[in-house]
């Protein structure tokens, strides 16, 4: 079970690498480290868990995080977030996104950064993305609001990219162009 003795920080240089592509069919390695993703994902929205355990809350996180460079990640939306969303995505890409963008009015967090930066960071409002699933099937699917936001999050997680490296470092606040606010809280 992941911890948050487990989740590297800020600061250690595999949350700045290229994590690697992911090959098939699944070692038994892989296939346990996501499902250990998406349980921790689960388990951190679930209030008893969450507190019996010292879990942060999440809706995402990625293998870098856990300092194991692949190319893997798990989101996890439930009711209280308006949305039904569970995966774990291996070797995940973008294939469309549209031009509007989005973003968070509260800004983004994250689990391998323990102080809250504010600032909006501009994510694509809508996104058509692709993955593998545990049994190396590919699937495709659209996605909008919180759940492409956080997909995004997590890609960038696989690319080496933190997503404070978005925000306009000027004016943290400034307008951005052709973009919905998303007034929604993601404790994160
Ligand atoms: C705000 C938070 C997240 C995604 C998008 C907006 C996820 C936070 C947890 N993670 O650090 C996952 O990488
Ligand atoms: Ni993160």
């Amino acid at each position: 079970m992941i911890r948050m003795k487990d989740i590297i920080r800020e600061g250690h240089p595999t949350l700045r690498k290229r994590s690697e592509e992911v090959q098939f069919p699944l070692s038994q390695e892989d296939r346990k480290l996501g499902e250990d993703l998406l349980e921790y994902v689960i388990n951190s929205q679930d209030e008893e868990m969450a507190q019996k355990y010292d879990l942060r809350p999440g809706v995402g996180i990625a293998a870098p995080q856990i300092n194991v460079p692949k190319r893997i990640f798990a989101l996890h939306f439930d009711e209280s977030t308006g949305e039904n969303l569970s995966m774990i995505a291996v070797n995940p890409k973008i294939v469309s996104h549209s031009v509007e963008k989005a973003y968070l009015t509260s800004g983004e967090g994250c689990l391998s950064v323990d102080r809250s930066i504010p600032g909006y960071v501009p994510r694509y409002a809508r996104v058509t993305v692709k993955a593998f699933n545990l049994e190396g099937e590919e699937f495709k699917m659209r996605l909008k609001g919180l759940p492409a936001i956080a997909f995004q999050h997590e890609l960038d997680h696989l690319n080496g990219i933190m997503f404070f490296d978005h925000i306009n470092s000027q004016n943290p606040f400034a307008e951005i162009e052709n973009a919905t606010p998303i007034k929604q809280d993601l404790g994160e």
